[in-house]
């Protein structure tokens, strides 16, 4: 099954959301397979946004998603890359549609929430990042049955 890694990123923490957006998920139908509270080191940060360092806002990125604890998450199902993503809703927040969380919840670019992998690519490299093979869960969900 397709995993994905999503975060909600240091204002969804201080704002409340984790609870609202990890319900978001948990609705849906898809499996949550690891989980962590953490303040990510500035090295982990430049490398998980390692494709932005040559923007200008790259520098105000590290310092944001450094600023405070995030909740890093894997997430399980079927095309839950591209789900989830349509979940998240459109990076500006001029175009995330409400109904998304960051339609929902978000008013600018930088403070938008949410991570999520953008493609199998990615997934596998941002999971690799924050989690070790140990500190993801293999288990059975019994309301899957009702899902697929
Ligand atoms: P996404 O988070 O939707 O994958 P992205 O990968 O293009 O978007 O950018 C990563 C994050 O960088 C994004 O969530 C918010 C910030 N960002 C993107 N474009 C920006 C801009 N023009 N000015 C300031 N921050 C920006
Ligand atoms: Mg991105």
């Amino acid at each position: 099954m397709e995993k994905t890694f999503l975060m909600v990123k240091p204002d969804g923490v201080q704002r409340n959301l984790v609870g609202e957006i990890v319900a978001r998920f948990e609705r849906k139908g898809f499996k949550l397979a690891g989980a962590k509270l953490m303040v990510i080191p500035s090295t982990l940060a430049e490398q998980h946004y390692g494709e932005h360092s040559d923007k200008p806002f790259f520098g105000e990125l590290v310092d944001f998603i450094t600023s405070g604890p995030v909740f890093a998450m894997v997430w399980e199902g079927e095309e839950v890359i591209a789900t989830a993503r349509q979940m998240m809703g459109a990076t500006k927040p001029q175009d995330a549609v409400p109904g998304t969380i960051r339609g929902d919840f978000g008013v600018t670019v930088g403070k938008n929430v949410i991570h999520g992998s953008d493609s199998p690519e990615s997934a596998e490299r941002e999971i690799n990042l924050f989690f070790n093979e140990d500190q993801m869960v293999d288990y059975k969900k019994e309301n899957l049955a009702w899902v697929y």
